[in-house]
């Protein structure tokens, strides 16, 4: 502790210094312990929010993937497709008519092995989806034809689009035979996404008179790719091996995220930084109380 030699020796001016002298440290003291408190609550909450150190943000990403573990949903059913080689056969009670098949082809790969062409057969009719445009690793823009016996009986562009420009894909665009755009909605935890019906309806789908009656609404899962615990893309796990499969293309983001995208290295990183700051406010609070003077008085 800092002395004050009082050269006239009087006792009050002495014990004055030092009530000065004390109230400075706690005045110092208590700004330490707040800088500390400010530090370390940040810790703490991230501490608390963060997910498992020992998992990617990719591995957790591997839940909710759509495919038979995580299938979608329709009022009381469920719509789990599966997968065998490049067949996908989505099993639902409302493809019932004679000529609607629930199986769609997978072809045309590019030159990473991903499947580009969706493709199925209705009667005389054949429709295919072709991803024309990729982006950030994504499909961003489709092509459709439908032929009749062989002719073209209707063809046009799909277009995911971001209309407020958040990097976040928000709507569908139909142009060509089937024109008009699609919004998005999600369930309330974000785990779901799909489109709300009567626009569905009003792009020509017809949801009521099927053969197994109106089709409820259908909700697609939405997996966690960025890590931040909430539900963003859609990505295909068909064969239900728990992990994406590698030659279908993902989903882009369609949830902006719940925080500032933070890898769990960053988040490391970070919470280091704030310890050791942590660290060094408390244990500079320790040498000033153990007789290294924080302030000297003139
Ligand atoms: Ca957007
Ligand atoms: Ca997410």
């Amino acid at each position: 502790m800092a002395r004050t030699v009082d050269p006239s020796g009087d006792a009050s001016y002495t014990a004055v210094t030092v009530e000065l002298q004390s109230a400075t440290r706690r005045g110092l003291r208590v700004r330490q312990f707040l800088l500390t408190a400010v530090l370390v609550t940040p810790l703490i909450f991230a501490i608390a929010t963060a997910p498992p150190f020992s998992a990617e943000a990719r591995a957790q990403g591997a839940s909710r993937m759509f495919g038979p573990n995580f299938p979608a949903l329709a009022g009381s059913d469920t719509i789990g497709p599966t997968r065998s080689g490049n067949s996908i056969t989505i099993p639902s009670r409302w493809a019932c008519g004679s000529t609607v098949t629930n199986v769609i082809d997978l072809s045309n790969q590019d030159s990473s092995g991903r499947f580009l062409t969706a493709a199925r057969t209705n009667g005389v009719h054949r429709q295919s989806v072709t991803t024309t445009s990729i982006v950030n690793g994504s499909p961003q823009q489709f092509s459709y034809l439908e032929t009749k016996n062989g002719a073209t009986n209707g063809t046009g562009t799909i277009t995911l689009t971001d209309a407020n420009s958040d990097g976040v894909v928000d709507g569908v665009l139909f142009t060509g035979a089937v024109s008009g755009s699609l919004s998005l909605a999600f369930s309330s935890d974000h785990n779901y996404v799909s489109a709300p019906w009567a626009e569905v309806s009003a792009l020509g789908v017809d949801t009521t008179a099927t053969c197994a009656g109106a089709v409820p609404q259908i909700w697609i899962p939405l997996a966690d790719t960025n890590g931040d615990g909430v539900g963003d893309s859609i990505v295909m796990d068909l064969d239900g091996n728990g992990q994406a499969d590698p030659d279908v293309l993902p989903g882009p983001p369609v949830v902006v995220p719940a925080v500032p995208t933070m890898g769990p290295v960053a988040r490391l990183i970070l919470m280091a930084l704030i310890s050791l700051a942590g660290w060094w406010f408390l244990s500079r609070r320790r040498s000033g109380s153990s007789g290294t003077p924080a302030v000297s008085h003139p």
